[in-house]
């Protein structure tokens, strides 16, 4: 059984980070191993918040599970808080990674916005953890704060193919862009791998709606279904199509929450589709 690691925060409340990478990837039938950075109450979409740092905590851990002779299948990454934990999850890379899958989702924006508490400078150091990796997967937000370009919602594909290109040249062997839309009623994600030189496309249904957490939901899908032996373009595919159905799901139920999607229901057709 494969095992990774997986490093970003919990919220008590709010269906995102590890409360969601963990029932996703243990779904896919890999053992998900947590390094949390920090302890929520909720994640800082809602009116207010706790925030615990556990950044001390993420040296003496390594140290252990290290002197204990741990490795990992895959190393994923997803929200982290501060300059320090990036550095500090840098360390981890370079002790934990040279036989793991590093995927780093640089959660950080979305729709042209930085979350609370990230600035532009911030992104930047975002940036070169990405040189790390084997796959990062950025949104179109989060991949303009790194790359230092405006926001650009209006693009073709030329666009996202350049900008993918300039995404690889921050070091990461593949990119992915979520969110990538060219039709009305399609949406989907657009990879590149600097190995072949060679960029993917898929898209599925677009809904009319938008809920917070499904980019957390998509790489977390994705990791698992790398785990399972997937290609990177057929898991970034399961993801979409998983997500889409997280998100049918929710807009199906009357009594859904703000602040995340019903991913739970949606967890045996993420099984089917590993299964296929
Ligand atoms: O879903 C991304 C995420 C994860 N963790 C925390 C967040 C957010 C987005 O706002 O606040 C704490």
């Amino acid at each position: 059984m494969k095992r990774i690691m997986t490093i970003q925060d919990i919220s008590c409340v709010g269906k995102c980070s590890l409360t969601v990478a963990l029932p996703i990837i243990s779904a896919a039938g890999v053992e998900a191993a947590v390094l949390p950075t920090a302890v929520l109450s909720t994640h800082t979409q809602f009116a207010k918040f706790t925030f615990c740092d556990l950044t001390g905590e993420i040296q003496p851990i390594s140290d252990t599970l290290d002197e204990l002779g741990i490795t990992f299948d895959a190393i994923y990454t997803g929200y982290l808080g501060s300059f320090e934990q990036l550095g500090l999850v840098s360390d981890f890379i370079d002790r934990f990674g040279k036989s793991a899958k590093v995927v780093i989702d640089p959660v950080m924006a979305d729709n042209g916005k930085l979350y609370t508490g990230f600035t532009p400078e911030f992104a930047k150091a975002m940036a070169g953890l990405c040189g790390k990796a084997d796959l990062i997967i950025p949104n179109l937000t989060e991949a303009s704060f790194m790359l230092g370009v405006p926001y650009q919602p209006d693009y073709d594909e030329e666009y996202i193919k350049a900008l993918l290109k300039q995404l690889a040249g921050l070091g990461a062997k593949e990119v992915a862009l979520t969110g990538i839309s060219f039709e009305e009623d399609k949406i989907g994600v657009y990879s590149y791998s600097k190995e072949t030189d060679t960029y993917a496309y898929y898209a599925n249904k677009k809904l009319p709606l938008t809920y917070h957490g499904t980019g957390d939901v998509y790489a977390s899908a994705a990791l698992g279904a790398l785990m399972r032996g997937f290609s990177t373009e057929d898991s970034l595919a399961i993801a979409v199509d998983y997500t889409l159905r997280c998100m049918e799901k929710t807009a199906e139920d009357p009594d859904h929450r703000f602040y995340g999607v019903n991913f739970e229901e949606a967890l045996p057709y993420y099984i089917e589709l590993l299964n296929r």
